[in-house]
């Protein structure tokens, strides 16, 4: 079994991060080690507030106690971490690899055109320097557009757009491109998926509800499809697919995540 460690923070209540990636990366069979770099009450995503707790002192505490054991991961993948992470989180990624170990970056940070709470504005290019060297990172339109210096262009764009946005992704660093939040025609809603030679697209039926947290589950189910074999269009469409199944699982007055859990059963179906 592969193992993957996922570095990102744990928002206590929320269903997002951490969270959200432990479960889901287990549930596709792959072995789940967490390195939490921040512990919230509750993620910032609509609550009125929270706490929040750095655990920045911990990661090179903990990267010299693996490297010390001779613990290595076969995958990394990143969520939300603040500016103070960023090099610590590289040079867990250089010392505590398995060879031919994936980098999947999440850049975490943004979403309807806003950063979110808490981050400055200069922090999406230091997010830049996390995507420099990944293998895959899944951005959504408006984190794509920051991570490049462009302003967010959420309506209105075309495919020629998509693409020219896509190329300075692959131009910042990032070998596959998984560029969420795409969408031609109303109806659908997809991602554009992009190895550096030609854009493929995937596409569901547009769901009426806004959620909270699909990004963290889009990303970790790729992430362990990924790590189980699946190409990476075959990842983000079952991503998508769950997101999607998540989305309809989730009852109308639940508002801070989706309900991931009773999608669970899919997993077992497409890996068991
Ligand atoms: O879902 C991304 C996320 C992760 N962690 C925290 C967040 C958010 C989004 O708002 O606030 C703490």
């Amino acid at each position: 079994m592969k193992r993957l460690l996922t570095i990102q923070d744990i928002s206590c209540v929320g269903q997002c991060s951490t969270t959200v990636a432990l479960p889901l990366v287990s549930a596709c069979g792959i072995e789940c080690a967490i390195l939490p770099c921040a512990v919230l009450s509750n993620h910032t995503g609509g609550f009125k507030s929270w706490t929040f707790a750095d655990l920045t002192p911990e990661l090179a505490k903990v990267e010299r106690k693996w490297v010390e054991l001779g613990i290595k991961f076969d995958a990394f993948y990143t969520g939300y971490v603040c500016e103070s992470q960023i090099d610590p989180i590289l040079s867990i990624m250089s010392s505590c690899a398995n060879e031919g170990a994936l980098r999947i970056i999440d850049p975490a940070m943004a979403d309807n055109g806003k950063l979110y709470a808490g981050f400055a504005d200069d922090f999406p290019q230091k997010m830049a320097r996390l995507c420099n060297g990944a293998d895959y990172i899944l951005p959504n339109l408006t984190e794509a557009a920051l991570l490049v210096g462009d302003k967010p262009k959420l309506e209105g764009y075309s495919r020629e757009d998509i693409e020219c946005l896509i190329g300075k992704l692959h131009g910042i660093g990032a070998k596959n491109v998984i560029l969420t939040g795409v969408s031609f025609d109303q109806d659908l809603l997809g991602s554009a998926i992009s190895g550096g030679s030609g854009v493929s697209y995937d596409f569901n039926p547009r769901l009426k509800k806004m959620s909270h947290g699909t990004g963290d589950v889009y990303a970790s189910i790729f992430a362990g499809a990924l790590l189980r074999g699946r190409s990476a269009f075959d990842a983000a469409a079952l991503a998508a697919d769950f997101v999607c199944e998540s989305i309809r699982q989730t009852p109308d007055d639940h508002w801070y995540g989706v309900s991931f859990e009773r999608a669970i059963p899919t997993l077992t179906a497409a890996f068991g």
